[in-house]
């Protein structure tokens, strides 16, 4: 019999919403469990396109905001083939950030639509699953100062929020929204459950493709 699938599974939310220690929690979780799952984050920051996009993020260049949306996609698509092929192994992928960050940030810049910005992005792999760490602007701000990145403030940061609730109703994409207020813990519990069952699920289905 082939091997089931690997589920993808992304978290997104605004800056501090507390992406990164949940993924990684997650992915300790789940290998101290036995299964196959690796971490992956978006911008991929190692490659030639990502370095271009750190440099852009870092303030140490400038680029066009249509040239910058761009390559955070190129970034997706060029590690495309290995997300599928670890997928179709068995391997469970949890992802810090996707294309619904694309299109939330750049749709956050003036003159940008939320159709415009999908669109270099339709037909990547679907999310089985995409948890949404809800957390209001005044909570982030108790977690420590804004960084010295771009988009790093917290007029920009309100912006993608609405952006966010805005893809949050398509119907096509499965949106778990998670309370981030909570503890550490608590999160990751809940986190845990959703993940769990949505690795079940997969098992049994075709990988789709994103706003197609
Ligand atoms: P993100 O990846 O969404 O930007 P991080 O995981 O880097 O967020 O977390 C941002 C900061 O908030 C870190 O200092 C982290 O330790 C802290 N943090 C994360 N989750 C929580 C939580 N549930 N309660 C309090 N602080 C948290
Ligand atoms: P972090 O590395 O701290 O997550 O910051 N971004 C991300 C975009 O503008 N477009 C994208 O497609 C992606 C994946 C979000 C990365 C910053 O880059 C933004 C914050």
């Amino acid at each position: 019999m082939a091997c089931k699938r690997g589920a993808l599974i992304v978290l997104e939310g605004v800056d501090k919403a507390g992406k990164t220690t949940q993924c990684k929690k997650l992915v300790q979780a789940l290998q101290q469990e036995g299964r196959a799952v690796e971490m992956m984050r978006f911008p991929e920051r190692t490659t030639a396109i990502g370095q271009l996009i750190s440099a852009y993020l870092e303030n140490k260049s400038d680029l066009e905001d249509q040239t910058v949306h761009l390559l955070f996609s190129a970034n997706r698509w060029e590690l495309v083939p290995l997300m599928k092929k670890k997928l179709e192994q068995g391997t469970t992928l949890i992802v810090d950030r996707y294309a619904f960050s694309g299109a939330a940030f750049t749709s956050a810049k003036p003159g940008f639509s939320l159709d415009w910005c999908k669109k270099p992005d339709e037909g990547l792999p679907k999310p089985d699953l995409v948890m949404f760490l809800q957390l209001s602007p005044a909570e982030a701000a108790l977690r420590g100062q804004f960084g010295e990145e771009r988009y790093e403030n917290s007029v920009f940061q309100k912006a993608v929020q609405q952006n966010y609730e805005q893809l949050m109703k398509d119907p096509s994409v499965k949106w778990q929204v998670i309370n981030a207020s909570q503890s550490i813990e608590d999160v990751h519990k809940d986190i845990i459950t959703h993940s769990l069952n949505s690795i079940n699920t997969a098992h049994n289905l075709p990988l789709g493709a994103l706003w197609k």
